[in-house]
């Protein structure tokens, strides 16, 4: 750290994506000379992406509060910590006590698993709530993959990563890792990666309803209806355990069973449900899919026999295919297919991670339920102790008992992040009392009565105990703080600690023991781990020799340890899942309904100088060309009469934007493309640069009545909307 003016060099791994690529970050005193890529990090080997740099703007953001922000007749003023913290408890136990637990709610936003502190302590806090009403951004997200994840392996987060570094064909259905540099699937340097699998002969595939950048670097692209994925994925499904033959040399390392699909061996007794599986998908085959999906049939028979006859393959899903309608079903799809052509829990194909804190295994307490409440209003299944982020709006406005009254948000926006924010952005003015834990007034906070502002996260000492769970390689490494915590700042978890210490005095409760601080809690959980010392196999990893080691240590590639580490009750994998079986005829419905029309459908879009909502105060990042444009394709242009350049309006059952137009070839016709995260010309905001870059949000057009039923995902592919020109 730096309490001198003298210059250094700090090793830290960027915060903002899931990648956590390695920062070289040169101070001087208190002021950041540059960001570069770590060039000796084993893991991103140099690679960073122009976010990085932006982490410079983000500290020294003059819109950043430093200081408790009340808001008061004559507008926001500066309060001490402890006339906030006395405040807020005051306001939360009060609302508990004459309302009840549940007229207490949360929202937990994306920042905060990049957090240590917000992770361990934000969940905590959240439990100490004791309120039905916890939302977060995974049910606008990732939710359904967790889901399965809990359902199949027995815990949520037991998520099978792709094996990038040695599959040999790599499926990429629903995602664009070359913007988003991955997500599920901690991949540093993906670029690189995806090259790497060409350059041993393998191959690269994406299906996605836009040639995107990810595309452009893989071997081949396939466009498909927004939203059409199941009947695909089922499809595959069905061709594997029915018709696709293999030469018979890539089965060398499996066993082949039945009709064409290969179990590994090691995992086929452990496979449960299998045969109803296979009755399941009968129906579905390529000539009743096409039109549907948008493919060809010689197109999806050739998948198939690509993903189950290469020497190893991997399919991967994400945000396409798990925030639309059939989310769930997609993600279990992706599942089967990596258990059928042989490839789960398999070098090269997908396999879990063994971290160095605490792996995720049978008996681990965040294994997860489904359905012990539900919500008030619309009577949607929780899961793991989370509501679906959608209903949040009727929840606060429809009265009656268990009413939410009172929220606290903290790392979110969910105004612009969840599906149809303008209801909940009029909704909260409504509430009783708001609290937020961000360092920015914005659309969601600016509602708050009360902000509490956390430090900058280069004051504080991090770990990824989420991310070196998800990533590609066994790799760990403790990031630390660069500069001094000032007297009046509070790390986010110093903030969850006070407003539980106060909370639990308002109910009477004197002898709460506080959580540790969280680097002792990774202390001990590296005790806790495979690398304690314990095992001749692996090195010993503690918090010595992580602070010891300032690029990170490589712990190797990953290896199969799935069925080990099963903590479903019976110790088999459950292949059929009763709860997705009446998303089966919804599918059949839908395709037997389609009809071939003008109808356009709207779908999502990442860019690489933009991260969700939070990133546009940064002048660097958003400065040059407006991004926030409609794609279409210039066919669809043509047929409303419409020029690229134009302002058209965007009109859908739910909300109408006005936006600029470009035509791009990139787009399958009939598909609309627009980026979420903007339209921050909202009035409340204080965040100078981005309203001068405002856009418009897509969520004023997502439907927050329309979600993934088995999950309460929210919505973002596939939403019928209609073009307008203005006249
Ligand atoms: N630069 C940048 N990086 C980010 C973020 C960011 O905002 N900016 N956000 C981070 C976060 S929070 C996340 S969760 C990850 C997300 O990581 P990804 O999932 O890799 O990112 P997306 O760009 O959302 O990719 C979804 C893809 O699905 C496609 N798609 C949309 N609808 C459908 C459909 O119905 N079917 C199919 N097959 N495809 C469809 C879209 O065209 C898009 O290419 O990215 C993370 N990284
Ligand atoms: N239409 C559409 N909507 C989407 C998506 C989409 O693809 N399309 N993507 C969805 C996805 S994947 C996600 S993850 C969500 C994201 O949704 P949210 O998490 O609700 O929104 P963000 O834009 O990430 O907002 C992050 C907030 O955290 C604050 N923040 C940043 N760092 C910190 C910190 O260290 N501590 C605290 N306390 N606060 C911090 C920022 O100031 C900002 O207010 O959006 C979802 N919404
Ligand atoms: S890809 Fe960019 S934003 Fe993501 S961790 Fe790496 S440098 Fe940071
Ligand atoms: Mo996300």
């Amino acid at each position: 750290m730096s309490a001198d003016n003298l210059r250094r060099t700090h090793y830290r791994a960027c915060h903002l994506c899931e990648a956590i690529c390695g920062l070289a970050i040169v101070t001087e005193g208190e002021e950041i000379i540059s960001i570069k890529g770590d060039l000796e990090d084993p893991f991103s080997r140099g690679y960073i992406c122009p976010k990085a740099i932006a982490i410079q703007d983000l500290h020294s953001d003059p819109d950043r509060l430093h200081q408790p922000q009340l808001k008061t007749p004559t507008g926001w003023q500066s309060i001490s910590w402890d006339e906030a913290f006395k405040l807020a408890s005051e306001k939360l136990a009060s609302c508990q006590s004459q309302h009840g637990n549940d007229s207490l709610a949360f929202y937990a936003g994306n920042p905060g698993i990049h957090n240590i502190g917000h992770m361990i302590h934000g969940v905590a806090f959240s439990r100490l709530l004791r309120t039905r009403n916890c939302f977060s951004a995974s049910s606008c997200d990732q939710l359904p993959q967790q889901l399965i994840a809990y359902w199949m392996y027995g815990h949520q987060f037991m998520m099978p990563v792709v094996d990038i570094d040695h599959t040999d064909f790599y499926l990429i259905i629903g995602a664009n890792p070359i913007v988003s540099n991955g997500s599920m699937m901690t991949v540093p340097d993906v670029k690189n990666r995806l090259k790497a699998i060409q350059q041993r002969g393998g191959r690269v595939v994406v299906i996605d309803p836009r040639y995107t950048e990810t595309s452009a670097v893989a071997d081949e692209h396939i466009f498909i209806r927004p939203g059409a994925d199941a009947a695909l994925l089922l499809t595959l499904m069905n061709l594997i355990f029915d018709e696709i033959k293999c030469p018979p040399e890539p089965l060398e390392q499996g066993s082949t069973s039945g009709g064409g699909f290969r179990l590994a061996p090691h995992l086929a007794p452990h496979l449960s449900g299998l045969e109803e599986v296979a009755q399941s998908v009968q129906e579905f085959t390529p000539e009743a899919v096409a039109d549907y999906t948008g493919l060809k049939t010689e197109q999806i028979r050739r998948l198939a026999e690509q993903l189950m006859c290469a020497k190893t393959s991997a399919v991967y899903g994400r945000m396409g295919v798990s925030t639309q309608t059939f989310g769930s079903l997609c993600q279990w799809a992706v599942q089967m297919l990596n258990i059928l052509t042989g490839n789960l829990d398999r070098v090269g194909g997908t396999l879990l991670t063994l971290p160095a804190v605490k792996a995720v295994g049978a008996g681990d307490r965040q294994a997860g339920h489904y359905g012990k409440w539900h919500s008030r209003v619309r009577n949607l299944p929780e899961f793991s102790g989370e509501l679906p982020a959608a209903v949040m709006a009727e929840e606060i406005t429809e009265k009656g008992e268990g009413q939410i009254r009172a929220l606290v948000t903290s790392a979110g926006n969910p105004v612009l992040s969840t599906p149809a924010g303008h209801e909940l952005e009029k909704a909260l003015p409504s509430l009783d009392f708001m609290l937020s834990i961000d360092p920015y007034i914005n659309e969601t906070t600016c509602h708050a009565d009360l902000i509490l502002p956390p430090a900058s996260p280069l004051v504080s000492e991090h770990y990824d105990l989420l991310l070196n769970r998800l990533a590609v390689r066994n790799t760990t490494r403790l990031n630390p703080a660069i500069f001094e915590k000032k007297p009046d700042e509070r790390y986010d978890w110093e903030i969850f600690e006070q407003l539980s210490r106060g909370l639990n005095e308002a109910r009477g409760i004197t002898d709460s023991q506080p959580l540790p601080p969280p680097v002792d809690l990774i202390e001990y959980w590296l005790t806790q781990g495979a690398y304690n010392g314990s095992s001749e196999l692996r090195p010993k990893v503690d918090l010595e020799t992580l602070r010891s080691h300032p690029h990170g240590i490589d712990l190797g590639a990953l290896q199969p340890s799935l069925i080990e580490r099963l903590a479903t009750d019976d110790k088999k994998i459950h292949c059929f899942l009763a709860p997705l079986q009446a998303e089966i005829p919804r599918l059949l419905k839908a395709i037997g309904d389609f009809k071939r029309d003008d109808a356009l459908s709207l779908i999502g879009r990442r860019h690489l100088r933009s991260n969700n909502s939070w990133m546009h105060n940064s002048y660097r990042l958003v400065k040059g060309k407006d991004r926030c444009l409609l794609l279409a394709h210039p066919q669809d242009l043509a047929n409303h009469d419409i020029s690229g350049g134009e302002r058209v309006h965007l009109v859908s059952s739910v909300g109408r934007i006005t936006v600029t137009v470009r035509a791009s070839e990139d787009m399958m016709p009939g598909v609309l493309s627009l980026p979420h995260g903007w339209g921050h010309h909202r009035s409340g905001a204080k965040c100078r640069i981005a309203a001068q870059h405002a856009g418009v949000s897509f969520n004023d057009l997502s439907d927050s009545q329309d979600l993934d039923p088995v999950s309460g995902t929210a919505i973002f592919g596939g939403i019928a909307v209609s073009l307008e020109k203005i006249s």
